[in-house]
């Protein structure tokens, strides 16, 4: 089977409805799209767009077309049939985000052209800037109860406003939709999608929808070739994604703890994939940095006296009493949650830069309460029921790493590494990015 290298997206709609702002939330702010003014609205569905920055997806970018404009919408209805029957995989399109701008107008009749046609390539139907849909629902209850005495208060009219405006998108948008011959794989609605960050993602229901939507519930009609291939595309589109972290970990945790379990009680645990999917600059297609970061993990995580088990762990006495094979299962989900925890912060950290990769690393062994968290919630969890002999399911295991408190890194104080080398001092500008932030509400609390 081909390598799948890139997954292919197709993203439609009108002029500002804000596809450059969901393309730069999904993938990095440096999409080579970036609006100009002279450029604004000038779309050519054939043109890739590539992301400086990452290299797991490449988009296709239009500005789709009005009801009656009969040569646009055979330009968009005919790339999605020639480029998703395509024999290579690499060249193939993966999937359409077709987006429409919430406003006071329902469903137009472009919509009922294109949901009209059977198509090749799933699609997901975005509403987009929902938020100043609710503001005008608010605008519009405000004018409706200007003489209440007492005014009604704001709270109410922001609760009042999102519920009408959730039952008009259901009875306007929505049902129509899925009535029309060949409705939408998934219908979402996006609100402030600008201030989206990967730790407090507003495209949670967008990147969830779209990995439901490559593998059908019904597949029967699927080749097992055509699935495999399906489910790689998945979860190359959870790698390419760095929109949602929470996705990220319960796809990191799933995946490790189905392999650990194949292959229990042998140390190190297998972790390219685990590395991989964060999408960071430590993948294994750079072998030098991957072998290091991955030397580095065995030290700190799978070797640890933190690990359940261990004979100077503090609990060690009462480990003892468990079953053995608990054990391993235990210390196989300690590996794993820590080398996923540990990964989220690479992420946010987002740096090359070893120095800094180790000393975070060593804090997260000796220092951080995280760790801690996530060891004590394990050994209560067992000894439950120290007679047992599996471990948690992986959706059990992710529910514990929802749980813990993340708190922000200690590592700008250069550290003296063991063997005594001295470290480049940390730079003294912050990193810039969602760290920065870290680092600031971490300095505040230090005062
Ligand atoms: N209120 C609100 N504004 C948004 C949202 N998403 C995007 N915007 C804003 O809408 C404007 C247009 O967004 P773009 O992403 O450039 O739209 P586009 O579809 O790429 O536009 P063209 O490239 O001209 O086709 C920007 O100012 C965005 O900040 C949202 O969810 N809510
Ligand atoms: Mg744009």
């Amino acid at each position: 089977m081909a390598e799948i290298k890139r997954f292919r997206l197709l993203i439609i709609g009108k002029t500002g409805c804000g596809k450059t702002t969901i393309l730069s939330k999904l993938c990095g702010d440096d999409v080579a799209d970036m609006p100009t003014a002279h450029e604004r609205g000038k779309h050519d569905i054939e043109r890739e767009l590539d992301f400086r920055t990452n290299d797991k997806l490449v988009a296709h970018d239009s500005e789709g077309f009005e009801a009656g404009e009969e040569a646009q919408y055979r330009v968009v209805t005919e790339f999605i049939r020639r480029r998703g029957t395509m024999q290579d995989v690499n060249q193939r399109l993966h999937m359409v985000w077709y987006c429409v701008e919430m406003n006071t107008r329902p469903v137009q009749m472009a919509e009922e052209q294109f949901f009209g046609a059977k198509r090749d390539v799933p699609v997901i139907a975005i509403f987009t800037k929902f938020d100043n849909y609710v503001e005008d629902m608010v605008q519009q209850i405000q004018e409706e109860a200007e003489d209440d005495d007492p005014p009604k208060p704001l709270s109410e009219v922001d609760k009042l406003a999102e519920e009408k405006a959730q039952e008009s998108f259901k009875d306007n948008y929505r049902s129509r939709l899925e009535k029309l011959p060949f409705p939408p794989e998934a219908i979402v609605a996006l609100s402030r999608t600008h201030e989206s960050t990967p730790e407090d993602s507003r495209l949670s229901e967008l990147v969830r929808q779209t990995m439901a939507a490559l593998i059908p519930s019904d597949d029967s009609r699927m080749t097992p070739e055509r699935r495999q291939e399906q489910e790689r595309l998945r979860e190359l589109f959870v790698t390419a994604q760095t929109a949602d972290l929470t996705v990220k970990v319960e796809n990191a945790i799933a995946t490790s703890m189905r392999i650990g379990y194949e292959s229990l009680g042998k140390r190190p645990i297998e972790r390219q994939r685990l590395i991989d999917l964060w999408n960071t600059k430590w993948s294994s297609q750079d072998s030098k940095s991957f072998s290091w970061l991955n030397r580095q993990l065995q030290q700190h995580v799978d070797f640890s006296p933190r690990l359940i088990g261990h004979e100077n762990s503090p609990d060690f006495n009462q480990v003892e009493q468990w079953n053995e094979q608990l054990r391993q299962c235990a210390a196989l989900e300690e590996m794993v949650s820590d080398s996923v925890i540990i990964m989220r912060y690479i992420f946010l950290l987002s740096t090359k830069d070893q120095a800094q990769v180790q000393r975070l690393i060593e804090w997260y062994d000796g220092n951080s309460s995280v760790a801690k968290q996530l060891r004590e919630a394990l050994v209560s969890k067992h000894s439950q029921n120290p007679k047992n002999n599996v471990g948690l399911k992986p959706l059990d295991l992710i529910t514990i790493v929802s749980g813990l408190t993340f708190e922000a890194p200690d590592i700008k104080v250069s550290a003296e590494v063991k063997s005594g080398t001295r470290l480049p001092a940390a730079s003294a500008e912050p990193q810039k990015g969602l760290f920065s932030k870290i680092f600031k509400k971490k300095d505040k609390h230090n005062k």
